[in-house]
């Protein structure tokens, strides 16, 4: 097992108990990493104070990735309480709701730049804070989330699949630059799960129910499944490995028919 003994590390995009960055916080803080968990407004505070409050020692700050002005204190604050940075889990994403019920071809101006600065550049703004903390310790890991709908068509993914194809670019040109300070870039790419992200999306039981039926592993994946591979890709384990899209989804990536 992974041990993040003496690690410290940041987690954003924790919205609620099934959120897939909770599950990964919590097998980190159970690999005895000290955490920053970030929520993004008072909506959503004292869902994560009251996760926060079953690791031990956790530092809970307030970061809504659309503001340069909250990274920056965000990164301050972890660089004064934790003296460095070992690892980064991304987990944030939005589009606007319109944007995910209405035909992709109707993507408005601004519902495509809200769901790109949210989903894809908030990696970018925060690799660039975390890069002097990371490097000072010798190197880091950086993950981030994402979804097949970047590679093929699901139905109303919509902007979000162009945004997770952003963010994935984005993985392999930050794992060019930071990799000269050892810091590694890499993204997992999950296979549907029941979370905050999937409620409301018409037709999700459906979508589970075909990705259980076609998958090689005849199967859906959990939270814990993806937080497992997190923790090889934040640990030590994965040292030789960057600018990765590693499918967490029982093989669905890999079938054609
Ligand atoms: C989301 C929409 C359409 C199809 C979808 C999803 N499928 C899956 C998701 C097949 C698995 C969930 N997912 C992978 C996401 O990345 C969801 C992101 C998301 C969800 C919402 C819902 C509520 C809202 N805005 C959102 N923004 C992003 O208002």
């Amino acid at each position: 097992m992974t041990d993040l003994s003496g690690r410290h590390g940041v987690v954003v995009g924790i919205a609620n108990k099934r959120s897939i960055a909770w599950s990964i916080a919590q097998a980190a803080a159970n690999a005895g990493a000290r955490l920053a968990l970030t929520y993004q407004d008072v909506r959503l505070e004292e869902n994560v104070q009251e996760l926060a409050a079953l690791t031990r020692n956790p530092l809970v700050l307030p970061c809504d990735v659309s503001h340069d002005d909250q990274l920056d204190r965000l990164f301050e604050r972890i660089d004064r309480e934790f003296g460095g940075l070992d690892f980064v889990v991304h987990g944030a994403a939005f589009a606007p709701k319109a944007e995910l019920t209405a035909p992709f071809a109707q993507t408005s101006r601004e519902g495509f730049r809200i769901t790109l600065d949210v989903s894809a550049y908030s990696l970018i703004a925060m690799a660039r804070r975390a890069q002097p903390l990371m490097a000072r310790q010798g190197g880091g890991s950086i993950v981030t989330l994402t979804f097949l709908g970047s590679e093929r068509v699901f139905p109303n993914y919509n902007v979000m699949g162009v945004a997770k194809a952003a963010l994935e670019a984005s993985v392999r040109y930050l794992a060019y630059d930071l990799g000269r300070d050892n810091i590694r870039v890499n993204a997992i790419s999950a296979g549907p799960i029941r979370t905050l992200a999937a409620t409301g999306i018409s037709g999700f039981s459906e979508i589970l129910k075909i990705h259980r039926d076609r998958a090689p592993l005849r199967r859906n994946i959990d939270a814990v499944e993806v937080a497992d591979t997190a923790m090889f890709l934040i640990g030590p384990d994965s040292r030789g490995v960057t600018g990765e899209i590693l499918h967490v989804d029982a093989g669905f990536h890999a079938v054609g028919i």
